[in-house]
């Protein structure tokens, strides 16, 4: 039985705390379906839209999250492929307009109709998250969904950007906040896909923790003297990583990455820090021929084979578990760069 009421967390104006409270379940329109949340990532996304720090405004009020693992409880009229009692996830795209130039291309998530899961329309930090059925996640039954709920942004936006690096097994990849959401994940992704691993983040935990994952060196970019360097050496003949992926939230790195990216490598950026800027030497990105671009979520296929990573067992990331009541303080820490991994918030508590 479907309730009228539930439990969400609700941004109610910019720049301020999130409200636990009760508000109305939605009834999902004619190709949507209604998804019982059970556990919900928590993506630095999501503090970002409470922060209001990005050119993009957000519907308000807002429920937030969009790495949403649930069960289907409801579904439209010309919903067919979807049934009750099926295990979904509600991811970032929440959905497209199927028809656009890139979504018939399959890059859906540059579709100027997308829906933003917690951004433009409600997302997953509450009890019961409406989403289209074209673009929901589809979890088989083994897998665990609170052990999933990361992949469903951090997992499936690193899997993307390490296959738009073009890095092949046996080259080394730096991933750069290696210890945060996106960063942890992206280690499990590249140890899967036989890359050699160089974490750059900071301090013993994410050292430790990155280790475990699957790095072979660090670089702590709080007391490295010397990043590019530091980077460059830890590759066997000193000409820096094949590729960098950039998930941190800061703008220094951005600045950095095309100066040890290994000549004829890439830079991917992910890692969204308000108001930065990428900025490279012409001279040195000439002569070495690099390439510089930017990677955003992935589109549904890409979906279905980083859960598939899952399913077969190639990605275990640290998470923490959290009720959805205590959301604030999971931002409060995310703040201070102190989330080794990830938190998942169970929405029953
Ligand atoms: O599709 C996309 N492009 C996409 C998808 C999902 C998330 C982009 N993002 C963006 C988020 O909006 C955010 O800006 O990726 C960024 C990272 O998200 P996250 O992984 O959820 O954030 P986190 O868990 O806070 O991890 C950030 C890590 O960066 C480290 C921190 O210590 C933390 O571990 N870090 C920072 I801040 N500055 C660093 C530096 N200079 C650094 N690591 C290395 N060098
Ligand atoms: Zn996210
Ligand atoms: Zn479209």
């Amino acid at each position: 039985q479907i309730p009228t009421e539930q439990w969400a967390q609700v941004v109610e104006k910019t720049g301020q705390p999130v409200v636990y409270k009760k508000i109305p379940v939605q009834k999902p329109g004619p190709d949507e379906v209604l998804i019982n949340i059970k556990y919900s990532g928590v993506c630095h996304t999501d503090l970002h839209a409470v922060n209001g720090d990005w050119p993009l405004a957000t519907k308000l009020p807002l429920v937030g999250g969009h790495e949403g693992a649930g069960v289907v409880v409801a579904r439209g009229e010309l919903v067919n492929d979807v049934e009750i009692g099926d295990h979904a996830g509600v991811k970032w795209i929440n959905g497209s307009c199927l028809a656009c130039d890139f979504c018939q291309r399959s890059d859906e998530p540059l579709c100027a109709k997308a829906l933003l899961s917690g951004y433009t329309v409600d997302g997953t930090f509450q009890q019961y998250c409406i989403a289209k059925a074209a673009h929901i996640a589809r979890i088989p039954k083994e897998c665990d969904l609170e052990a999933i709920a990361p992949v469903l942004c951090a997992g499936i936006t690193v899997y993307k950007g390490l296959k738009e690096s073009g890095a092949r097994p046996g080259q080394t990849v730096a991933i750069v906040g290696a210890g945060g959401g996106l960063g942890s994940l992206a280690c499990q992704y590249a140890k899967a896909m036989g890359l050699n691993i160089i974490a750059i983040d900071g301090g013993d935990e994410k050292r430790e923790m990155t280790a475990k994952l699957g790095a072979s060196s660090f670089v702590d970019f709080m007391t490295s003297k010397n990043v590019v360097g530091d980077v460059k050496a830890a590759t066997s003949d000193g000409l820096g990583p094949h590729a960098v992926i950039l998930v941190a939230v800061n703008e220094k790195p951005f600045q950095q990455a095309a100066e040890y990216v290994r000549p004829r490598g890439t830079v991917i950026a992910i890692g969204l820090p308000a108001g930065a800027y990428l900025r490279a030497p012409v001279f040195e990105s000439v002569i070495k021929m690099i390439t510089i671009k930017g990677s955003y979520v992935g589109n549904r296929a890409d979906s279905a084979e980083a859960i598939d990573f899952f399913r077969r067992g190639l990605i275990k990331a640290p998470y923490k578990s959290i009720g959805l009541s205590e959301l604030q303080k999971v931002y409060d820490l995310m703040h201070e760069g102190k989330i080794a991994g990830r938190y998942v918030v169970d929405t029953s508590k």
